[in-house]
């Protein structure tokens, strides 16, 4: 029953030589358990090994979608096969930062929207696409990004900050691998806005996502968005924000997600 293409077979090889055993295609469900169950040990004090490897990648679901039963879906237009990741924000990257300002880059929150005293939050998600399921070194340069959409999981809100604070923007940016200060001034390269108020917000980046791709050597293969509101605050003294989960949040169905549709060879 386990069909495999030839791609896969270099591609759980590849990954082994990330330190990323056991968990190819070819991997039983129990052993996929065995190896999510890894986001939830050692969150925010240091990371066990493969956490950002895996936070990445998130099996079940893209083969649930992409292929039923494990195979991948064929694009036969151009003879290449379609797959689906859904990438998980890596949690030692993202983080909020407070405009005092101050860098948050640990805890299983992201906030966006201001406070009492005016001052306000935004948000980093960071995505690592160098561990695309079926792509390899070697087919990389002829993977073609299909579409792509981030979204982000509100877990409370206090005040009104869809109403007084406008959009909710997902700004394509570059922060590198770690979250700091000069981080709030790197200029967005594109925006894509929400005003949807429903738990689940999700944007679609696929031209961001193209251009990280395209950027992969000099990006170190990440996608990175700034989340904030259009209006950082109205200045009315009143707390409005929206907290939503970060990479490191115990629930991984509300961590930040990238879901990108690609084809390659
Ligand atoms: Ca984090
Ligand atoms: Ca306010």
């Amino acid at each position: 029953m386990d069909f495999k293409l030839p791609a896969r077979a270099t591609r759980g090889a590849r990954h082994k030589s990330l330190g990323f055993g056991g968990s190819g295609d070819s991997a039983t469900g129990a052993e996929r358990g065995a190896v999510q169950s890894g986001h939830g040990v050692g969150k925010i004090q240091g990371f066990p090994q493969g956490h950002a490897l895996q936070n990445g990648i998130a099996e079940g679901p893209v083969e649930d979608v992409a292929g039923a039963g494990g195979v991948d879906a064929i694009d036969h237009e151009g003879g290449r096969v379609r797959k689906l990741a859904a990438l998980e924000s890596e949690g030692a990257v993202d983080g909020y930062i407070y405009s005092t300002p101050a860098a948050f880059p640990n805890g299983v929150s992201l906030a966006a929207g201001d406070i009492s005293n005016n001052l306000y939050y935004q948000s980093y998600i960071s995505f690592n696409m160098m561990a695309l399921p079926g792509v390899t070194t070697a087919t990389e340069a002829m993977v073609t990004i299909v579409s792509a959409t981030a979204q982000v999981t509100q877990t409370s809100t206090a005040g009104d900050p869809f109403g007084k604070l406008g959009a909710m923007l997902f700004e394509q940016i570059v922060y590198g691998p770690t979250l700091e200060v000069a981080d709030a001034t790197a200029p967005a390269l594109l925006s894509f806005p929400t005003t949807s108020t429903a738990t689940v917000k999700s944007v679609t980046v696929t031209t961001a996502v193209r251009d990280d791709w395209t950027m992969r050597s000099t990006r170190s293969y990440r996608s990175q968005y700034r989340i904030r509101f259009t209006q950082n605050t109205n200045a009315d003294s009143i707390t409005d924000y929206v907290v939503f989960a970060a990479g490191e949040n115990a629930t991984a169905a509300s961590r930040p997600q990238l879901a990108i549709t690609y084809n390659y060879p």
